[in-house]
């Protein structure tokens, strides 16, 4: 089996250099086709392709400057970390991939955006922001797809974190794990919008990687989930092409109910909803019922990502108090996309 160091270690240059300060910025995302399962649980590949929108804004910071004390120091949102603490311990063992032999001590600071009530992850932006700091930091020079590949084995939804806007993260084949990696989609969608519902905040009992292992372990439904992730790949190519907003929210929701399906059938069995979380689908699924297209995904916890567009907005925060709105396209950032002006006239 390879690991991670030894695929990391061919793209270094033999020698390191060090600069004054590395600092770079990573959405967070919302998977609108879910990664689910692995195929080799060191590199973090995956057992299905998935697609993603980042959340523009919301996303981590994180700078890298040389520790003036001799020792290595980790930061989050202002405050030291332990050495040890869980935090201190996964972000230095990643950069020990990359200094490997130099032993400068080092200070990571990270600051999170994402709002705490959100219920939003943070190891997805935390990890891609971490290796693009370190690609400034050493000045490194790695192509975006090696960037994603090696932000995946920190956290396998970090790969998507390296890109704005629709992002696909394909699956790969070999066995070192280098053809997994996400590639921007050449599309942009102003009018979308994700809607961010807080059920609950809060360390969950079983996280998202044990909650992967265990399902593709002990549920038999596991089985359907590959096919199922394949077909809504497809159905999001197509909508997001067409701009076909309907057929983009129902597949998100159905590719999203079925991941918690095949939860739900683990053994011991993963539920991650609270009593509030089907509350909110039923509200959802009420407001659709009335006309208003909104749909909705769910991660490995309790909180709803809502989908809609902005002409709708209005509505769904009056029906939503409190709804934390993300517009994932900015108009200048669609300039690049052929479709754009299409997309500008529907507005
Ligand atoms: C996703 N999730 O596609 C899916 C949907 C949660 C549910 O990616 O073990 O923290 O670090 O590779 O990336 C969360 O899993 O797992 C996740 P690891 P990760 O967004």
């Amino acid at each position: 089996m390879i690991s991670k160091a030894d695929v990391i270690a061919r793209y270094l240059p033999a020698q390191l250099t060090a600069g004054e300060r590395g600092e770079a910025f990573a959405p967070s995302n919302i998977a609108l086709c879910k990664y689910w399962g692995k195929r080799d649980q060191a590199l973090n590949l995956p057992i299905n392709a998935s697609l993603s929108v980042s959340l523009a804004h919301l996303g981590s910071r994180t700078l890298i400057t040389p520790s003036a004390d001799g020792v290595d120091h980790v930061l989050l949102n202002g405050e030291e970390q332990a050495t040890g603490s869980r935090f201190a311990t996964k972000v230095v063992e990643f950069v020990d991939l990359f200094r490997r032999n130099s032993v400068q001590p080092l200070t990571i600071d990270t600051h999170n955006n994402i709002p705490t009530a959100a219920g939003l992850a943070s190891s997805a932006s935390g990890f891609a922001a971490l290796m693009l700091a370190l690609n400034d930091f050493y000045t490194l020079q790695l192509a975006p797809e090696q960037l994603s590949a090696f932000a995946r084995m920190g956290s396998g939804s970090a790969s998507r974190s390296i890109f704005t806007g629709f992002v696909e993260w394909q699956m790969g084949q070999r066995e070192d794990g280098m053809d997994s990696h996400a590639v921007a989609l050449n599309a942009c969608w102003p009018q979308l919008r994700v809607g961010l519902v807080k059920v609950a905040t809060g360390e969950k009992k079983v996280d998202s990687r044990a909650g992967m292992q265990r399902t593709v372990e002990s549920a038999h439904l596991y089985q359907s989930w590959p096919l199922q992730a394949a077909v809504d790949l497809e159905k999001l190519h197509i909508a997001i092409a067409g701009r076909d907003f309907n057929l983009l929210g129902a597949t998100a929701e159905q590719n999203a109910l079925s991941m918690h399906a095949t939860m739900i059938a683990s053994w011991p069995p993963l539920l991650y909803w609270q009593p509030e979380s089907v509350v909110a689908m039923q509200q959802v699924w009420e407001l659709r019922s009335q006309g208003i297209d909104v749909y909705f995904t769910m991660d490995a916890g309790p909180n709803l990502k809502l989908l809609f567009l902005d002409k709708q907005q209005a509505e769904i925060e009056s029906a939503f108090p409190g709804l934390e709105v993300v517009a994932p396209f900015l108009h200048q950032q669609c300039t690049a996309d052929p479709s754009f002006t299409d997309a500008i006239k529907e507005a």
